[in-house]
């Protein structure tokens, strides 16, 4: 018989092999434990301890290791037998599972990931990511627009519509559906579905550019698969998601349906700040973008460094990650939204770059002259920012931009 303690988990001198799954922790132990008795608990209780020492006859020996402890920074590095590939509820059992609330740990936070190729090639990774920005729209070197009408909820399904055609005949790219816009009496999926892509239709036309919209499928998953069918046959590109809300063994169910169809997922992140706003607890931003990136969608929410109306939390190094190599899987598209309008738009993308979706919803439908002017302001920011002039001086003979600087000005809403 073995005996497996809580010690056997911890070996600073052990080296993660390249197939191990390799998490950095913030770790903070309950009082009257040392950080090396709380590492080696978070290491056994992720992976295949308990709080009592076992006697077992025979076993693969899953164990995580925790290899690394520096001040309150934790390095555990799980070997890729503990995980079923493809599975990212598994996955997430471990490694931000029952661990969060465990006595042993006062206060314990998921901070990185380190993926290694056998567990992050069981995953699709996106379609497209940021080649939608060519692939759907023509979009050249310049962010492409999105806007969510507003008020999110309670507009019925003609006046959605409506703004959707002012927005893209005002330059916007993406109509989205808010995070709470699904299929409720006022404005039903179905009709909503219809009557904005005949906007869209009508907005290509007149405008020569590619439109699309983002219609909100979120539910539970067989609605959803119902959902996507029925955007894939109505000519719909995309399909937006609430991937938090509607959990990740969904996302991934539904990224298989996309695929059959080859349309495109946004990922709207509501709720993630209960995991990642309390700075020393939960599981940070940057491990759910790595996670919505595995599971395969093409665009989500990371914030506006800090220009916005929301908390954000290092959005520029979570892009960073979002476009850099893993193991061969697409990259994704940030999008950056909350509290946007004409005004922060150089500030925005000296900070994030062009390639992004910028969101605004109340920074163009409360231009002062309505959505199409609003919708025209933002564009004009944006195609001024891109060739380098400032917008004020681009203003001088665009009036839709002059009054959205006049309104707003600089301003970061909160
Ligand atoms: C945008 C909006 C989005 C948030 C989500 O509206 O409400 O749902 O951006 O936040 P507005 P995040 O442009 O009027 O602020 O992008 O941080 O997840
Ligand atoms: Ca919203």
């Amino acid at each position: 018989m073995t005996g497996i303690a809580y010690e056997d988990f911890l070996d600073t001198s052990y080296e993660p092999a390249d197939t191990d799954l390799v998490c950095e922790f913030y770790l903070e132990p309950a009082a009257g434990m040392d950080i090396e008795a709380a590492a080696s608990r978070v290491a056994s209780e992720s992976s295949n301890g308990t709080w009592a020492e076992l006697q077992v006859d025979e076993f693969v020996d899953l164990s995580a290791t925790a290899c690394g402890i520096d001040g309150n920074r934790v390095t555990v590095a799980y070997p890729d037998a503990l995980f079923e590939p493809g599975n990212m509820p598994q996955v997430l059992s471990c490694i931000a599972g029952n661990i969060m609330g465990m006595k042993a740990v006062e206060r314990i936070r998921l901070l990185d990931c380190l993926w290694p190729a056998p567990l992050a090639t069981s995953f699709p990774g996106p379609q497209f990511g940021s080649r939608v920005r060519d692939e759907l729209f023509d979009a050249g070197d310049r962010p492409i627009l999105a806007t969510v009408p507003k008020p999110k909820v309670g507009l019925p399904t003609e006046e959605h519509a409506r703004i959707g055609y002012e927005a893209w005949t005002g330059g916007i790219d993406l109509l989205k559906d808010d995070e709470n816009l699904t299929d409720q009496s006022f404005n039903p999926f179905d009709d909503r579905l219809t009557a904005s892509l005949a906007e869209r239709d009508r907005a290509v036309e007149e405008t020569g550019e590619p439109k699309s919209y983002l219609v909100n499928i979120t539910d539970e998953t067989a609605a959803m698969l119902e959902r996507v069918d029925r955007a894939a046959a109505e000519g719909c590109e995309y399909v937006m998601v609430d991937v938090v809300t509607a959990g990740w063994g969904a996302v991934q169910t539904v990224r298989d349906a996309c695929e059959d169809h080859g349309i495109a997922i946004h990922a709207h992140r509501a709720m993630h700040a209960a995991f990642d706003r309390i700075e020393n607890h939960g599981v940070s931003m940057r491990v759910i973008a790595q996670i919505a990136r595995l599971c395969g969608v093409d665009q989500i929410h990371t914030g506006t460094a800090d220009l916005g109306k929301l908390e954000n939390e290092d959005t520029v190094g979570i892009n960073e990650w979002l476009s850099s190599d893993l193991h061969g899987l697409a990259d994704v598209l940030p999008v950056a939204s909350g509290g946007l309008h004409p005004g922060l738009v150089p500030e925005l993308i000296e900070r994030v770059g062009t390639n992004v979706c910028i969101q605004a919803g109340g920074g163009i439908h409360g231009h002062p002259d309505g959505t199409h002017a609003g919708a025209t302001a933002l564009r004009q920011a944006v195609d001024a920012t891109v060739a380098g002039i400032d917008i004020a001086e681009y203003a001088a003979d665009r009036p839709e931009l002059a009054a959205a600087i006049d309104r707003w000005g600089t301003e970061t809403p909160r």
